[in-house]
């Protein structure tokens, strides 16, 4: 069955990562199942055949025969479910594998929001100054005790799964920042999730439609 993705026709950053399709390209290539992708403008993410996939006229949905999805975290689950390669066969395993799901969805990446909002869209904002520390300060209590739940190992927990694939998709906004320099084995499992063929795969790929020229 066809599986069908949606993404931004341009993305805010070019391509390089950022946009949350790149998370469910990712998980596709790992699987090995092909997609197609449909590019959207920001002008038909709000018009009703997009509102029909999404609610919040966001990108990505996911569609796959009669069954339509939004919501990265569900989006990946539902392909980690289908198919082999994203989640362990044994019981404990494979709910530990969700719950970093969970973590990096709800846990690891708010604070990383926040201070993407702080720096990128409230820099000229009176009160910047004297909040972007207490928000820098909560990612960094995050990274800390991420870090040190990861400590040697190659990825969350035995095997790369699913909540890896989540938990690195998440971290890479704070590539460029600095911070996770600041935890050396952070940066290395950052670097290990890119190194991926099935990462490099999807990153090129989103490259690739925002780096053509539109044909209109
Ligand atoms: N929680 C959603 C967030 C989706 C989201 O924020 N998508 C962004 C692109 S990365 C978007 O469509 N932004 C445009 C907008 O919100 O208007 C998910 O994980 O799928």
């Amino acid at each position: 069955m066809t599986i069908t993705i949606t993404a931004f026709e341009r993305s805010p950053d070019g391509g390089k990562g950022l946009a949350r399709d790149s998370r469910v390209r990712w998980a596709l290539e790992e699987v090995g199942q092909p997609y197609k992708v449909l590019p959207v403008s920001f002008r038909a993410m709000k018009e009703p055949a997009h509102l029909a996939l999404h609610p919040f006229a966001q990108i990505p949905t996911y569609e796959e025969g009669n069954l339509a999805l939004f919501e990265t975290g569900s989006i990946v689950f539902h392909i980690a479910e289908r198919y082999a390669g994203l989640l362990p066969d044994d019981a404990h395993a494979r709910a530990r594998a969700i719950t970093w799901m969970f973590a990096a969805l709800n846990t690891v990446e708010p604070p990383i929001l926040e201070l993407a909002t702080a720096r990128l869209l409230e820099g000229d904002k009176p009160w910047n100054e004297e909040r972007l520390p207490l928000v820098e300060d909560r990612v960094r209590n995050r990274l800390a005790q991420l870090s040190a739940r990861l400590g040697n190992a190659d990825w969350l927990d035995g095997a790369f799964s699913a909540g890896d694939l989540l938990m690195v998709s998440v971290l890479l906004r704070l590539k460029l920042s600095g911070i996770l320099d600041e935890y050396p084995n952070l940066a290395a499992y950052l670097a290990r999730g890119e190194a991926r063929p099935a990462y490099k795969r999807a990153f090129d790929a989103q490259l690739a439609i925002n780096t053509t020229q539109p044909t209109s």
